[in-house]
C-alpha cells in the first residue's frame, strides 16, 4: 500500500558512506556513467576542507558540472551526514530545484570511520561501501553501516590476488554480519557486479516511486572523542 505521507515525485536520495579510499567517488562515477542516458542525476560530495571530489567528478566528465556540488563540512563527515544535516539537505534542496525533475541525487559522505551512517532526515537509502584491500576481516567486524545500510558494497575486488583476500569468504562473512541484507562484490572491471549494482538501484527507486520505500536508519555512529577533548555521542 502507498505511503501518502512519502513524497515519491521527488528524486531519490542515495547516500554512499565508507572508510577514506575505499571508492566512494568511483561509485558515483561508475552509477553516473552507467545510468546517466536513463536517469536524471545529480551529485553532492563531502570534505573536510575541500571540494576535492566534487572536482574530480567535474574532471572525469561524468555529468555537466552544474550538476555535481560540492558541502565543505569544516568538521568531521559524520556531522554533516548525520548530527546536523542543514547544509547537505539544502545542497540537495537547491540540486533538486535547480534541475527538477531530478530521479536521483548520490550523496557522498566525506571518508571516515567504520561507524558513520548517513541519518534518514538526508537520504532514503544508503550503502557502505569496504574495499578488499582494507582486509578480508573488515566485514566481520560489524558497525551500524555494515551490518544495516541498505546496501554494503565490497569493492575493488580485482585487487583481491594482489593483498590475499578470499572474496567469496568475505561476502559470506558480510552476508552473516547482515541477516541477509544484500551485499555486492564490485570492481569497476566487472561487468556482472556494476550490472548487479545498477540493478540493485533500480529496484530501490521503483519501490520508492511506489511510496513502498522506507528510509532505515542503520544506527548512531559509537561514541568517539576529538583532539579538543570534545566528545560526541551520538544518541
Ligand atoms: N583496482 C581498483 N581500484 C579502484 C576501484 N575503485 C576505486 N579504485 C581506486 O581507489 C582509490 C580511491 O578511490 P576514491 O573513489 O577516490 O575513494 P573515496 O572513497 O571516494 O575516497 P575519499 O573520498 O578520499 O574517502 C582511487 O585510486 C581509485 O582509482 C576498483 O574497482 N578497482
Ligand atoms: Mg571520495
Amino acid at each position: 500500500m502507498p505511503d501518502p505521507t512519502r513524497n515519491p515525485t521527488r528524486a531519490l536520495r542515495l547516500g554512499i558512506a565508507g572508510p577514506v579510499g575505499t571508492g566512494k567517488s568511483s561509485l558515483i562515477a561508475l552509477l553516473c556513467r552507467e545510468l546517466r542516458d536513463t536517469h536524471r542525476l545529480g551529485v553532492i560530495t563531502n570534505d573536510i576542507y575541500t571540494d576535492e571530489d566534487a572536482r574530480f567528478l567535474r574532471s572525469e566528465g561524468v555529468l555537466e558540472p552544474e550538476r555535481i556540488r560540492a558541502v565543505e563540512t569544516g568538521a568531521c563527515p559524520h556531522t554533516a551526514i548525520r548530527d546536523d544535516v542543514t547544509a547537505n539537505l539544502s545542497a540537495v534542496e537547491d540540486l533538486e530545484h535547480d534541475f527538477d525533475p531530478l530521479d536521483v541525487v548520490l550523496v557522498e559522505s566525506g571518508g571516515d570511520n567504520l561507524t558513520a551512517t548517513f541519518s534518514p532526515a538526508l537520504v532514503d537509502a544508503q550503502i557502505f561501501v569496504l574495499d578488499v584491500a582494507g582486509g578480508g576481516d573488515v566485514a566481520r567486524k560489524g558497525g551500524p553501516g555494515i551490518g544495516r545500510a541498505d546496501l554494503l558494497v565490497v569493492n575493488k575486488t580485482d585487487l583481491a590476488p594482489h593483498v590475499g583476500v578470499d572474496v567469496e569468504r568475505m561476502r559470506a562473512d558480510a552476508l552473516a554480519a547482515r541477516d541477509g541484507r544484500p551485499v555486492i562484490a564490485l570492481s569497476r572491471a566487472d561487468r556482472t557486479s556494476i550490472d548487479a549494482l545498477t540493478g540493485w538501484l533500480d529496484g530501490v527507486l521503483t519501490s520508492f516511486r511506489a511510496g513502498e520505500h522506507s528510509p532505515v536508519d542503520p544506527g548512531p555512529m559509537a561514541p568517539h572523542s576529538h583532539a579538543d577533548g570534545t566528545v560526541h555521542t551520538h544518541a
